[in-house]
């Protein structure tokens, strides 16, 4: 293990524990294959114990004023704050984002966390016309209980925290698994949770594998709702899984997102916007632009324009701040968007890129160039989630076929357009079949203080993140107060009320 490699143990009930027999994993820098930390490998038995503490915690925290909950969530911002430069730094190393979006993830999660404080003071429910006189009706928003956490290796800060913090200042008490690739950075924002003073048991931090520890959090019966960020086909057997207990399951899965050039747009903002969606993050984002739809009268011109650009797009060590795109996160990642640029090279034309980066210090890590690829609409590179640097490229004749081409997919989380058009940009607001729709401006880079979730296979129909988030947390009561002092029958003595 390297020198500042750090060694976690599971938060359960306020103690930082390690049980004895514990196996233990790490996680890896994918940029030089320095070891980041070492976790422990949960069993049921410890899932067990992380419930339980929830559960026990659960009343104490449900009765806590929701904006003392808030006091304590802005304690938690603050001292993130305070430590985002080592909390940026941390996400850099063990996922391989560039330093700018590292600190940017970070920020993200301060700025959430900040947001749901101040829900503290809000949590709004309704009143509500009666239909019978002296009778007063209102809704009031309940914790549902003991939930749990599941986060991914893309944004291993801001992604937990859109789901802690909204189940914490909504007066649940959380069991939070992060990826196993990205542990130190859960580790690292349950430590600051901690040093805010949140309550003993109201969050907990169990590691371990999905198949174990994750499919035991969703199965036990004392959740009552799941959060999970992560990809469709495991997404679904959550599902499937939570669907037995009848719980919310709230799911955040793919994307395959078109970005539309269309003939009217400006080319030079339309090319920085490509450039930071689909390489950002090394594409490795739900909402990274993988579908570049382009209007054939500017197709030509502006593929040259993007090639130009990424020959001299500056891959390397992610702490640089003068570099563009870091590693994928892992080796998996690596073979995965491998293979399926070795598929793309069977049916498209392969147009930059395509290949493993190797020599020098690009031996240590998982470099791969970022890869355009003309291709046609139905191709499997157009159409499957890579979740790598790889470009598909689109010709279309007019905005219908965009439209057309830019929904015909089984996702449907982001999309954008770049046009001059404002009532085209207003059609497409309304034309886009997704959750995220940008005009003039790339894919990737949603704002907290909006909802965040998509269409179709992206997820189950839920939204994170703005006021959507008290939803995804929350159980509504509608309560009716009859102050008649008289037995009154709703629908029945409606008529006659005096
Ligand atoms: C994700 O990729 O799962 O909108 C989240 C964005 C970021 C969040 C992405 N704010 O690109």
């Amino acid at each position: 293990m390297t020198s500042d490699a750090a060694r976690y143990g599971l938060f359960i009930g306020g103690k930082w524990t390690e049980p004895a027999d514990a196996a233990r994993f790490e996680t890896v820098n994918p940029s030089n294959g320095d070891v980041v930390g070492s976790f422990v490998q949960g069993t049921p038995r410890d899932v067990d114990a992380a419930v339980g503490a929830a559960r026990a915690a659960f009343r104490g925290w449900k009765e806590t004023p929701a904006p003392k909950r808030g006091e304590i969530l802005l304690d938690v911002a603050r001292r993130m704050k305070r430590s985002k430069e080592a909390l940026g730094t941390v996400v850099t190393r063990e996922m391989g984002k560039v330093i700018a979006e590292g600190l940017g993830e970070v920020q993200e999660s301060i700025d959430f966390i900040e947001y749901m404080a101040g829900e503290g003071r809000r949590l709004f429910g309704e009143t509500v016309p009666s239909e019978l006189r002296s009778k007063f009706c209102l809704t009031v928003r309940q914790p549902k209980g003991a939930v749990v956490c599941i986060s991914p290796w893309n944004f291993p800060t801001s992604i937990p925290n859109w789901k802690i913090a909204a189940a914490l200042i909504t007066g649940n008490t959380v069991v939070f698994k992060p990826s196993s690739a990205t542990a130190r950075c859960g580790a690292e924002v349950v430590k600051l949770y901690e040093e805010g003073g949140v309550p003993p048991g109201v969050l907990n931090f169990v590691t371990g594998s999905g198949g174990v520890v994750g499919n035991a959090l969703i199965e036990d019966p004392r959740v009552r709702a799941v959060s999970f960020t992560g990809g469709v086909e495991t997404g679904r057997d959550v599902y499937v899984r939570g669907a037995k207990g009848l719980k919310m399951v709230h799911l955040e899965l793919g994307g395959k997102n078109p970005l539309i050039v269309m003939d009217d747009a400006d080319l030079p903002l339309a090319l920085e916007g490509v450039l930071f969606g689909a390489f950002g993050t090394a594409g490795q984002r739900c909402t990274a632009t993988s579908r570049l739809i382009l209007h054939e009268k500017v197709y030509d011109r502006f593929l040259e324009m993007l090639t130009d650009r990424l020959a001299k797009f500056p891959v390397g060590d992610p702490l640089d701040p003068a570099t563009a795109m870091g590693p994928v996160a892992s080796p998996e990642q690596e073979r995965k968007v491998l293979e399926y640029i070795a598929i793309g090279q069977t049916d498209s034309t392969l147009r930059f890129g395509g290949h493993k980066m190797t020599g020098g210090a690009y031996d240590r890590g998982h470099f791969i160039e970022p890869t355009i690829f003309e291709t046609q609409h139905g191709s499997r590179i157009s159409k499957e989630e890579i979740f790598g640097p790889v470009l598909s490229v689109l010709k279309v004749r007019d905005y219908a076929e965009a439209v057309r081409v830019a929904n015909d997919i089984e996702y449907g989380l982001s999309s954008a357009i770049y046009t001059r058009d404002v009532n085209r940009a207003f059609r497409a607001i309304d034309d886009l079949e997704a959750g995220i729709t940008y005009i003039n401006a790339p894919t990737i880079g949603a704002e907290v203080q909006l909802p965040f979730g998509g269409v179709k296979n992206t997820g189950n129909g839920g939204r994170e993140a703005g006021t959507a988030a008290i939803e995804e947390f929350t159980e509504i009561k509608s309560v009716f107060v009859d102050f008649s002092s008289k037995l009154q029958r709703a629908q029945i003595d409606s008529e006659t009320a005096a």
